[in-house]
């Protein structure tokens, strides 16, 4: 079986990479990898020589290449995007080009070649924002950032060329995901490696604002689910980490980190700031067994201990953007 996993060079793709790779199953695929290598993309984050391992440097743009793949290919895990919100305030054009072209190549070219189960991953940010309760699949998207706008395109484009031709679209809506290899830009990484550093962290607005975390490995068991048991044409919200207010996510961290609240600097707030998160993820875990495994404390303990041990990773990365955004 080949798999086609686009975007496999950044944070989830490729931890969803190496949990396939590890994997002793008979049926293990092979996995074909298309990864731009944007900024936010390297090449350390995969086992390069891996007998089952192919790399493709190329853009889901593409429409050649693309095509080339997909007839290669028995299913598609599509992970590439861009997914910073505060680099889609600044422009948007990459967003739209990446996460709404991109994507509309990929399912074009996967319709052509008769490629079977293609999983979308979307995100929980395409719902809008929720004061109370949670977001069941159903609930109409009201995106709000340039991101979340070009995500929820993507996501109704994939939902469409199911209902329209048929093609085998599974849909994840994810909550925040944290870990390993997580680019120094989003607030855990930034805050962990400013801290290890020495430097301030800044904290958007009052810091209330709330969001629902989840381990990446808890994330990349929820897309296999998908994947090997889900339905075609269905959506599967993944959730069930821990909700924090960002507040008290960076108590954590500082406590993770040895320390204090003098290390915090309130700023500016984020334009058009989502409140809150929160996706009810009761279908993916009664239709396919989903549960989430990792324990918030012990997972971000463990996320530190890595970036303490891991410099030679995300130094390079940090020196990559300069001081443009982290
Ligand atoms: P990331 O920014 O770490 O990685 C994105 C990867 O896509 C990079 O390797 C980049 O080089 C590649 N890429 C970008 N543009 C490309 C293009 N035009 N052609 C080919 N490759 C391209 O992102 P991530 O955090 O790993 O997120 C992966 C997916 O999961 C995204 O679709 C994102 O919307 C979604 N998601 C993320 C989270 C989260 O908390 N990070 C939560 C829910 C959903
Ligand atoms: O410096 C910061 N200070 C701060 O207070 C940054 C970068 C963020 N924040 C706040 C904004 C958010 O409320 O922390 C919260 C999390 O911010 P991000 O890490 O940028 O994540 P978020 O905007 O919630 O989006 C993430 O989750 C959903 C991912 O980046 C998306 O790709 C995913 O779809």
């Amino acid at each position: 079986m080949n798999l086609l996993v686009t975007g496999a060079a950044g944070f989830i793709g490729s931890r969803y990479v190496r949990m396939l790779l590890d994997s002793r199953a008979p049926d293990a695929p092979h996995i074909t990898v298309l990864d731009k290598l944007t900024y936010a993309g390297t090449l350390d984050n995969l086992e390069l020589g891996h007998p089952r391992l192919e790399f493709v440097q190329g853009d889901i743009c593409d429409a050649e290449l693309v095509d080339k793949l997909t007839s290669e290919a028995d299913q598609v895990v599509h992970f590439a995007a861009e997914s910073h919100v505060d680099r889609s305030i600044m422009g948007a054009a990459d967003f739209v080009r990446t996460n709404v072209v991109g994507t509309q190549t990929l399912l074009d070219s996967a319709l052509r070649n008769g490629v079977g189960a293609f999983v979308h991953v979307s995100t929980d940010e395409v719902y809008g924002s929720i004061d109370e309760g949670s977001w069941p699949e159903e609930h109409p998207l009201a995106p709000n950032s340039p991101y979340s706008a070009s995500k929820a395109s993507s996501d109704l484009l994939a939902l469409a060329y199911h209902r329209t031709h048929g093609l085998d679209v599974r849909v994840t809506r994810c909550s925040n995901n944290y870990g390993p290899h997580q680019f120094p830009e989003k607030v855990v990484p930034l805050f962990i490696t400013n801290l290890l550093d020495g430097r301030k962290v800044p904290l958007y607005g009052k810091g209330l604002n709330v969001r629902d975390w989840l381990h990446v490995e808890d994330h990349c068991q929820g897309v296999d689910l998908v994947r090997t048991k889900g339905r075609p044409g269905e959506v599967y919200n993944i959730g069930g980490g821990t909700e924090l207010s960002n507040k008290e996510l960076t108590g954590l961290l500082l406590d993770a980190c040895g320390a204090d609240w003098d290390m915090v600097e309130y700023v500016e707030d984020r334009k058009g700031h989502d409140l809150r998160y929160s996706v009810d993820w009761s279908k993916a875990r009664t239709e396919l067994g989903y549960r989430p495994r990792h324990e918030l404390r012990s997972g971000l303990a463990d996320t530190v201990a890595w970036y303490r041990d891991n410099r030679d990773w995300w130094e390079p990365l940090k020196r990559r953007v300069g001081g443009e955004h982290v």
